[in-house]
């Protein structure tokens, strides 16, 4: 379903917006989840560090399993941000961003707004003393053309330049009676204080984050949207796997007996790349994660592993193996009929459950005889 949208999406693209495509622009993904939009600058782009916040802040949805449709008509980052889509425009300033919002509004729908715009202004020194004006300006247009969208404006983040930083604390302190004005003409917009949580010392280059610096503007965005309800929707059920869709190289999953385990980007069920379990000397040998202290005594769970083999057509079989006060027991959580030809989903729902204290608890993926080599991908147990 997740291609296929994201396959519609671009055949939509390639039909409306040929010249787009042609400059090597529009691309776009969904996953069907809240539409939210990051506004703003090469900050928002992540200058120096492609994809930017959006990285950190895709990884805090994700951990968090808040469903999000990062939405807009740029595209850039890293396979480890799942989506890539944001209005981020390198040198722009408010005016800029003014001119063209309605039109962005009207594409992409968003139902939350980051806004962190103005650094420009103070860069090139543009009236920046009627800079707030322009500020309250554009956020009128947001509300006027989306009017139920959650809109957070950014106090913007600190330049290294002593003069430029003066500014940019000048345009700062005037962001919080705009957002309260718009707040009391009933309007949904919140202040995000995105100046406090940097200092200097996480700028790489006297303007742009370092990767730390942009996490930090990640952890304070997150933090915003949590605080209004319904900014990023509902909280589903987190995934207790690390990595499951393998999209950050072979990272939280081990080697459970002999052999090794690597990321393949030639057999993929979804994204970049799949684990690709080779070398194995018996049955039981599969890509493993320690659960340990995540599980809960008695609850039931729902787990979802989608395995391919190398060759052969053995029964792949995902499994549980806890031990508690010195006792091993093995719970089956999926388990069915793997080929080489195509992807197979193994799913289950299973209560999980032991007596006295938990001292590990290794969830693994393997076949019920043989040793062949297989591929996993898209593994989640919630
Ligand atoms: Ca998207
Ligand atoms: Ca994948």
């Amino acid at each position: 379903m997740r291609t296929g949208a994201r396959w519609l999406a671009m055949a939509a693209a390639v039909l409306t917006a040929a010249l787009a495509l042609q400059t090597g622009v529009a691309r776009a993904e969904s996953n069907g989840g809240v539409r939210v939009m990051p506004l703003g600058d090469s900050i928002t782009d992540g200058a120096q560090v492609p994809g930017g916040y959006r990285i950190g802040l895709w990884q805090r949805f994700v951990a968090n399993a808040f469903r999000v449709d990062l939405v807009g008509s740029q595209f850039n980052g890293p396979s480890s941000l799942g989506d890539h889509d944001h209005e981020g425009h390198p040198g722009w300033r408010i005016d800029q961003i003014d001119a063209n919002i309605v039109g962005w509004l009207q594409t992409s729908t968003p139902h939350t707004v980051l806004l962190h715009i103005g650094t420009n202004d103070v860069l090139q020194n543009f009236n920046v003393g009627t800079a707030p004006n322009r500020l309250s300006t554009l956020v009128d247009h947001i509300t006027s053309t989306a009017p139920t969208a959650e809109v957070f404006v950014a106090q913007i983040t600190p330049l290294a330049n002593s003069t430029q930083e003066s500014a940019v604390r000048t345009f700062n302190s005037a962001i919080p009676g705009i957002v309260q004005s718009k707040v009391n003409a009933g309007k949904h917009v919140h202040l995000v204080d995105m100046h406090s949580p940097l200092t200097t010392a996480d700028l790489t280059d006297g303007i742009h984050p370092t990767a730390g610096g942009y996490d930090k503007m990640a952890s304070t965005w997150f933090n915003a949207l949590r605080s209004v309800p319904g900014s990023i929707g509902g909280q589903g059920t987190a995934n207790l796997l690390t990595n499951g869709n393998v999209e950050s190289g072979t990272s939280g999953w081990s080697v459970f007996g002999a052999g090794a385990i690597a990321t393949s980007t030639s057999v993929v069920h979804s994204g970049a790349a799949s684990l690709q379990r080779t070398g194995r000397t018996a049955a039981w040998n599969g890509p493993s994660q320690s659960l340990t202290s995540r599980l809960t005594n008695g609850k039931s769970y729902t787990t979802n592993v989608w395995m391919r083999t190398q060759s052969g057509a053995p029964t792949g079989k995902v499994t549980l193996m806890l031990t508690a006060n010195g006792t091993t027991s093995f719970v089956t959580l999926a388990q069915g009929a793997v080929s080489s030809s195509a992807w197979t989903l193994l799913t289950g729902t299973t209560t999980v459950s032991w007596s006295g204290t938990l001292s590990s608890a290794t969830f693994y993926v393997e076949t019920t005889s043989g040793t062949d080599s297989f591929f996993v991908d898209d593994a989640s147990m919630q």
